[in-house]
């Protein structure tokens, strides 16, 4: 059903193209998006597979390193390695690809672009020498698997891994502009990506000195008006405190989250809701923080990063338990003043991938 459906002709024919392109001596750098992605990155790995590349010959680079701990844990167990991206190193490459982006994102930092396979929208095209860009995709990855399959190249566990849990975040797990093409690639990975893998990625491993944080956290939890608020103090990492704001809205008669913790020298506060009425956390956060740090989000999910030195100017104090009963007093005030509202809407989240 596959070959019947995918548009093996043209993706032969831009295969051909591709590989007629690249020398076997040649170093090829494939650059990504700043903070990659799993669709980017997986892309990536796929593109390097084609060209019948290695690390070494074809090494990783984006001006920006993983930040979400998912990305970050994705990286680590499919051993992708990216280096830091500096324009006068790519300039020595012979081939310069980009997956899953286009060249005037990078404006400037780029000497120049070779190679360019993407399924993002608004770019003008023409600015490399070898373009496949089919923005009714709802991944890179998609592409990249028809163009696996079409060279007949064997998918590895670790590939298939990589593209289907890209397809799966591009498309929000299928929901999103997910189409038949995605599917079909989908289907085709299902059976040869690996599983405990995929599930490792989806819940990064906890350091162990949490537990403590969770145990204390967990009996000072209390639901108020429908609002928990927690401050967890000093954390690690940041992810501990997204965690932690998902957990609590499992609970039955939790509406909203606010979950708080120290990162170096700043207060970071995750929030949380079920999205139901008006609720609007992207919002709230401004309401509430934009005066004194980073604020912002989606109807859903919101985060503000506060500098400590910034919060105890506003608020007098950084200790642990009065964060934690202020923010309490500021979210549950502003989140009745919301519902006392109607409601402040806008627009759904940001669609980026
Ligand atoms: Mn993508």
């Amino acid at each position: 059903m596959f070959h019947l459906i995918m548009d093996q002709a043209f993706t032969r024919q831009k295969l051909k193209e591709l590989r007629a392109m690249v020398g076997e001596g040649d170093r090829v750098a494939i650059v990504l998006q700043d903070d990659p992605d799993p669709d980017g990155m997986a892309s990536a790995m796929a593109l390097r597979t084609l060209l019948g590349r290695n690390k070494q010959t074809t090494p990783l680079f984006a001006f920006k390193p993983v930040t979400r701990p998912e990305n970050r844990t994705m990286e680590h167990l499919l051993e992708i390695e990216i280096q830091p991206a500096d324009t006068e190193q790519l300039r020595a490459f012979d081939k310069i690809a980009m997956v899953d982006v286009q060249p005037p994102y990078f404006s400037e930092k780029i000497p120049r672009a070779d190679i360019v396979i993407d399924h993002h929208t608004g770019y003008p095209g023409g600015a490399a020498e070898f373009e496949d860009v089919r923005t009714k995709y709802g991944a890179t990855a998609t592409i990249m698997t028809e163009y696996l399959v079409t060279a007949d190249e064997k998918i590895s566990e670790r590939l298939a891994t990589a593209l289907l849990y890209g397809i799966r975040s591009d498309t929000l797990a299928l929901s999103r502009r997910v189409t038949d093409d995605d599917l079909l690639a989908f289907t085709r990975l299902v059976r040869l990506a690996n599983y405990s893998m995929l599930r490792q990625i989806d819940r990064p491993e906890l350091p162990l000195s949490f537990a403590q944080i969770l145990a204390r956290a967990m009996k000072r939890m209390v639901v108020k008006d429908r609002l928990v608020v927690l401050n967890l103090g000093r954390v690690e990492r940041d992810d501990l405190i997204v965690q932690m704001a998902d957990f609590c809205l499992q609970f039955e008669g939790v509406a909203w989250v606010a979950v708080a913790g120290k990162l170096g020298s700043k207060l970071v506060i995750s929030v949380r809701n079920h999205g139901m009425s008006g609720d609007n956390a992207g919002e709230v956060v401004k309401n509430l923080f934009a005066d004194i740090g980073s604020a912002g989000g989606h109807r859903n999910m919101s985060k503000a990063v506060i500098p400590l030195r910034a919060w105890r100017r506003r608020e007098g104090t950084t200790h642990d338990a009065q964060v934690e009963s202020r923010l309490r007093e500021l979210f549950s005030a502003r989140i009745k003043g919301e519902a006392d509202d109607g409601g402040v809407r806008s627009a759904p989240g940001r669609t980026g991938n």
